[in-house]
C-alpha cells in the first residue's frame, strides 16, 4: 500500500466507524460488556449481549443461532473470558454476512447496463450519483438515464448529479414513458460509445403492483435489445427502516430479478444489525446475492464497497 492508500485507508476507517456510530452505540451495552478485560463470563453479560443484538436489528433467529453457538462453547469451556468471547463473536458475525460480500465489477458488455430499484426515499438517485463519480475516477464513460418519469423533482436531482460529475443525462418530460426514456439511453451510449449506463427508477407510483409492473416492463424492453441485460439490477434498501427491510427485499426479488444490494443510511440508524437479518433471509431463500456497496453518509466517498471483516469490526470497535 502506498502513503497516500494507507492514509485513505485509515480516513475509511474513521467514517465507517463513525458511520455506524448509533449501532455502534446502541451495541455498546451489551459488547462493552465483553471491551472490559479479560472477565469470567456470567449469564448477565451473554443476556446484555444477546438484548444488544436484538436491539440492532440482527433478527431473532439470527441473535438465537449466534447465542446458542457461543452458549455452547462457553459451557463446554472453550471461551474462558470475555475478550475470548468477543473474538468469538466477531468471528461469528464475519462468517454471516461472508456469503454477501462480492466486489462489484463492471464485466465486458458494452455498453453495461445497470438499472437501481427500491422504494422511494431509500437512495437510489444519490447512490448513482456517487457510484457515477467512482467509475469515472475509474476511468469507464458514464451515463445516466432518468428512469425515474413520476417526479418532475427526480430529473432534475439526476441532472444535478450529472453537472457536477459532467456525465451526460439522458431524460425526458416527467409523465414520460420510463420503459422508453430507458431505451433512449442504450441507444445514445451505443452511439456515444459509453461503457456504463446507470438507471434510475421510480420508488413511488400510484401503487405498489404499478411499480413492479412498470420495472417489469422496463427489463423486457432493455432485455430485447441485449438478451444479457440488464447486466444489474440493484436493489437500495435503507438500513433505517430495520426489519422492514426485508420484506422489501422479497417484494422486488419477486417481481425484478434482483443481483444485488445497496444497503445505505447506515450513519443514521442504529439498526445496522438488519444486515445480517438480510443475509440469513437470504440463506433461506437459498439465494446467494452480494450486497456491494454500503452508504454511511451523504458525501460522494461515502458510499463504500461492502467488506465483512471491516463492517464487523467497526461495528465492534472500543470506543
Ligand atoms: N445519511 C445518509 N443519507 C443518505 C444516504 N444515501 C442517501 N441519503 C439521503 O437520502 C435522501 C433520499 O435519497 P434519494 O437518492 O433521493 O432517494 P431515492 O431512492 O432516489 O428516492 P425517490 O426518488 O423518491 O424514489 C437524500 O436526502 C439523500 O441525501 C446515506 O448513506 N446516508
Ligand atoms: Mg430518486
Amino acid at each position: 500500500m502506498s502513503e497516500a492508500e494507507v492514509k485513505n485507508d485509515k480516513g475509511f476507517w474513521r467514517r465507517l466507524k463513525a458511520g455506524l456510530g448509533k449501532t455502534r452505540s446502541q451495541l455498546a451495552t451489551g459488547v462493552g460488556n465483553l471491551l472490559l478485560g479479560e472477565r469470567e463470563i456470567s449469564e448477565d453479560v451473554l443476556d446484555d449481549l444477546e438484548t444488544s443484538l436484538l436491539l440492532t436489528d440482527v433478527g431473532v433467529s439470527t441473535t438465537k443461532e449466534v447465542m446458542d453457538a457461543l452458549r455452547l462453547r462457553v459451557s463446554r469451556k472453550e471461551l474462558n473470558n470475555t475478550a475470548a468471547l468477543h473474538g468469538a463473536l466477531a468471528k461469528l458475525l464475519k462468517e454471516l454476512l461472508a456469503p454477501l460480500v462480492r466486489p462489484f465489477e463492471i464485466r465486458k458488455d458494452r455498453p453495461f447496463i445497470i438499472f437501481f430499484v427500491g422504494v422511494n426515499g431509500v437512495g437510489k438517485t444519490t447512490t448513482i450519483g456517487k457510484l457515477a463519480r467512482r467509475l469515472t475516477a475509474e476511468g469507464l464513460s458514464v451515463l445516466l438515464a432518468a428512469g425515474d418519469t413520476f417526479r418532475a423533482a427526480a430529473v432534475e436531482q439526476l441532472k444535478v448529479w450529472g453537472e457536477r460529475n459532467e456525465i451526460p443525462v439522458i431524460a425526458q418530460a416527467s409523465g414520460a414513458d420510463s420503459a422508453s426514456v430507458v431505451f433512449d439511453a442504450i441507444k445514445a451510449a451505443q452511439a456515444r460509445k459509453v461503457d456504463v449506463v446507470l438507471a434510475d427508477t421510480a420508488g413511488r407510483l400510484q401503487d405498489k403492483t404499478n411499480l413492479m409492473e412498470e420495472l417489469k416492463k422496463i427489463h423486457r424492453v432493455v432485455n430485447r435489445f441485449d438478451a444479457n441485460a440488464p447486466h444489474e439490477v440493484i436493489l437500495v434498501l435503507d438500513a433505517g427502516i430495520g426489519q422492514n427491510a426485508i420484506s422489501q427485499a422479497k417484494a422486488f426479488i419477486e417481481a425484478v430479478d434482483v443481483s444485488g444490494f445497496v444497503l445505505t443510511k447506515l450513519d443514521g440508524s442504529a439498526k445496522a444489525g438488519v444486515i445480517f437479518a438480510i443475509a440469513a433471509e437470504l440463506k433461506k431463500m437459498g439465494l446467494t446475492k452480494p450486497v456491494y456497496f454500503i452508504g454511511v453518509g451523504e458525501r460522494v466517498e461515502d458510499l463504500r464497497p461492502f467488506d465483512a471483516g471491516d463492517f464487523v469490526d467497526a461495528l465492534l470497535a472500543n470506543e
